[in-house]
């Protein structure tokens, strides 16, 4: 027997390694789609949220393809050579058609994924329409704080030396503006097909503002103000999670979000306004 031959006991270990492989690789694939119909994204509330969900399935479904397709050649492969093969595999160095073709072809693929995810990031942070209702958010172990402007869509000044468990924003209590300012803690009112920029910080640790119907998904850093904006385009009740760790009290930090008509949001938040 030459160096170049296998051993019988030789080959059957690469044929059970590939019956092995292409086993995990179909029962993974059953269970994706059995999970999937289960456990998929929640149903989407926002006009935003289409081309989030594009991307997302754009990049699962380029990825899932070069997973299947690498796993399934090692497979058949194995059993095949596995098997039948009465030769060690052959070995070479540098053969460029073979190197340029697996470097390019998934460079390619990359390069378009992150144009098009650029598209919908540049969408996402781009500045909110003017007609946008406008609400901020102050995150703090381990609750969501909710203030909206007054009816003239004023919000009254803030100062970080007044900030208090009481006073999370910081309200200058010698501003009348901010007696018409509402504050609310987890609960998140909106208008249906009304675009809405949050303004987002938070006061202790990191948290994540998330909101899973909306597709949204922003960090709340304490010293900073990220803006995000979308369109809620069905009315109902959804929730706000936080999606960074930032504590014990972590999995309680939720919230509502309400998504109503204009008529039925300035009805809540008149009953909502300080005496
Ligand atoms: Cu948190």
């Amino acid at each position: 027997m030459s160096a170049l031959e296998r051993r019988p006991d030789e080959r059957r270990a690469g044929t059970w390694m590939g019956v092995l492989i292409l086993f995990i690789l179909a029962a993974g694939f059953v269970s994706f789609v059995v999970a999937a119909r289960i456990w998929w994204l929640p149903p989407l509330a926002s006009r935003q949220g289409v081309i989030t969900d594009q991307i997302f399935n754009a990049i699962l479904i380029a990825t899932a393809i070069a997973f299947v397709a690498v796993h399934a050649f090692l497979g058949i492969a194995l059993i095949r050579y596995g098997a039948h093969g009465e030769r060690r595999a052959a070995h070479w160095h540098e053969h460029l058609g073979a190197e340029l073709t697996w470097t390019l072809v998934p460079a390619f693929g990359l390069v378009v994924l992150a144009i098009l995810s650029e598209v919908v990031w540049a969408h996402v942070y781009s500045a909110p329409p003017r007609n946008a209702q406008v609400v901020e958010v102050v995150a703090r172990q381990f609750d969501w704080h909710v203030r909206y402007p007054a009816p003239d869509g004023r919000f009254g000044r803030t100062d970080p030396k007044f900030r208090s468990t009481s006073n999370l924003f910081g309200e200058d209590p010698s501003d009348p503006v901010n007696k018409q300012n509402v504050v609310t803690t987890n609960d998140l009112h909106l208008v249906v097909n009304r675009p809405v920029a949050v303004r987002i910080t938070a006061v202790d640790v990191i948290h994540s503002f998330f909101l899973p119907n909306f597709r949204v998904k922003q960090d709340a850093v304490p010293g900073r103000t990220v803006t995000i904006w979308f369109t809620p385009d069905r009315t109902g009740t959804y929730q706000i999670a936080c999606a960074q760790l930032c504590g014990a009290g972590h999995y309680t930090m939720r919230g509502n979000v309400t998504v109503e008509s204009q008529a039925a949001f300035d009805a809540w938040l008149r009953s909502q306004q300080k005496p």
